[in-house]
C-alpha cells in the first residue's frame, strides 16, 4: 500500500503504475478519488446525492393496490353490461314506456315473485344487482298499519340522464334447467317519450344488442275510452320509431298491458292494437299483467310475470329423442317363443 493508494502493495507513487492496471486518476482505490469512486462504483452522483432530500417525508412502505372484497350489486352500467356480455350468453330487454305505465313495477314484481320462489316454471339463480332490485322494492314493503302505500314504486330518476342502469338477474328454467342471464333496463318514461316525439334515440343504442322487447302499456289509459286511441296511435309511432333505429332489425316485441287487477283488455281493443302494429310492419304478442293488484283475491299480484318471461326467454327448442325407446310388442315375443311347445 502506498501514501496515496489504499490497495495492498500497489506502488503507484513509486511507479507511477496502478497495481491493478486502472488509470490512477480515476482509481477508486486513490485516496483523492475515495469519495466520488464510492460514489461511481453504484450510482450515478446526480441520484445518489439528491435522494435524501427526495424521500424526505415519502411513505416508508408501498400502498398495496386496493382490491374491492365484493363487487357492486347496484344497477350496471354499460360497460359493467359489456364485460358481463364477453364472459356469458346476456338476454337483453329493451323496456319502453310513458311515466307511471308500470315498467319499474313489472322489474320490483318479478324481483319478489323470484325470491319468494313463486315464479312459475323458474327459480332464482344469482343477481348482481341485488341491492338495485332492493331499492325498487323496498317501496312494496313499506305498509302502513297493514295498509298497502299508494305507490309501491316510484318515478324512475337516473343519477346520469344520458346512460341506462341495468338489473340483472339469473334464472333457470325448472323444465329443461336452462339457465337465463336477464339484463333488465330501468329508464325513466321520458325516453320512450322522447323517441316517440322526437325521435331521440342515443340513449336506447344498447337496443340494438336486445333479444326481445316489452312496450308497456297502462292498462287504465286503454280501458278509458277518450285516452285510448290516442295510446294505440303513439304504440304505433313506438313501432314506427324502433323500425327506424334498428335498421329494420326489430327484435320480438312485447306489449305488456299492466293494471290487469282493475281491467281485462278487451279483445276488441287487442285487435286495434294488432292492427296499428301490423300497419307500421311490427308483429307483437300481448300479454296482460298485474305487477301489483288492488285486489288481490280476484287478481293475484305478479299475475301474467311467468309467462312475460316465458315470452321474453322464447320456448325451449324441440330436441329429437336421443335413443328411441323399442319396446317390444306382444307379436314380437313369438321369436323368442318359437319351439317352445314342442
Ligand atoms: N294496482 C296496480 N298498480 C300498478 C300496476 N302496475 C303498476 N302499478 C302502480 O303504478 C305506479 C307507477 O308504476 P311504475 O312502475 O313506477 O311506473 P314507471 O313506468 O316505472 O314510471 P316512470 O319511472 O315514471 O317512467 C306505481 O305506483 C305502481 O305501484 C298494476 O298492474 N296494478
Ligand atoms: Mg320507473
Amino acid at each position: 500500500m502506498s501514501g496515496s493508494c489504499n490497495f495492498e502493495g500497489c506502488t503507484v507513487d513509486e511507479t507511477g503504475i496502478c497495481a491493478l492496471e486502472r488509470d490512477p486518476s480515476t482509481c477508486g482505490n486513490r485516496v483523492s478519488n475515495e469519495a466520488v469512486g464510492a460514489i461511481s462504483a453504484d450510482a450515478p452522483v446526480d441520484e445518489v446525492t439528491s435522494q435524501p432530500g427526495d424521500r424526505l417525508g415519502a411513505p416508508v412502505l408501498e400502498q398495496p393496490v386496493r382490491m374491492s372484497p365484493f363487487p357492486s350489486s347496484r344497477r350496471l352500467g354499460l360497460e359493467d353490461l359489456n364485460a358481463m356480455m364477453g364472459a356469458r350468453y346476456v338476454n337483453v330487454v329493451g323496456i319502453l314506456g310513458d311515466p307511471e305505465s308500470g315498467k319499474t313495477a313489472c322489474l320490483a314484481s318479478l324481483y319478489l315473485l323470484v325470491s319468494h320462489a313463486m315464479l312459475k316454471g323458474w327459480s332464482f339463480a344469482d343477481s348482481r344487482s341485488l341491492a338495485a332490485f332492493e331499492e325498487i322494492a323496498r317501496g312494496a314493503r313499506d305498509w302502513n298499519d297493514g295498509k298497502a302505500p299508494e305507490q309501491m314504486t316510484v318515478h324512475t330518476e337516473l343519477a346520469d340522464d344520458h346512460s341506462p342502469g341495468f338489473l340483472h338477474l339469473r334464472l333457470v328454467r325448472l323444465s329443461d334447467g336452462r339457465r337465463v342471464d336477464l339484463a333488465l333496463p330501468d329508464v325513466p318514461g321520458e325516453w320512450t317519450q322522447a323517441l316517440v316525439n322526437t325521435a331521440r334515440s342515443d340513449r336506447l343504442d344498447f337496443m340494438k344488442s336486445a333479444e326481445a322487447i316489452w312496450i308497456v302499456l297502462d292498462g287504465r289509459t286503454l280501458a278509458d275510452i277518450e285516452k285510448r286511441q290516442g295510446l294505440i296511435a303513439r304504440v304505433g309511432q313506438l313501432a314506427g320509431r324502433l323500425n327506424t333505429m334498428l335498421d329494420g332489425h326489430v327484435p320480438r316485441l312485447m306489449v305488456v298491458v299492466t293494471h290487469r287487477d282493475l281491467h281485462i283488455l278487451n279483445d276488441n281493443v287487442a285487435d286495434r292494437l294488432q292492427k296499428e302494429l301490423i300497419r307500421r310492419g311490427a308483429k307483437a304478442e300481448i300479454v296482460g299483467v298485474a305487477p301489483f293488484s288492488d285486489h288481490p283475491d280476484e287478481v293475484p299480484a305478479g299475475f301474467g310475470m311467468a309467462e312475460l318471461i316465458d315470452l321474453t326467454v322464447g320456448r325451449p327448442a324441440e330436441r329429437p329423442t336421443f335413443w328411441q325407446s323399442s319396446e317390444p310388442a306382444e307379436s314380437d315375443r313369438a321369436y323368442l317363443s318359437y319351439r317352445r311347445d314342442r
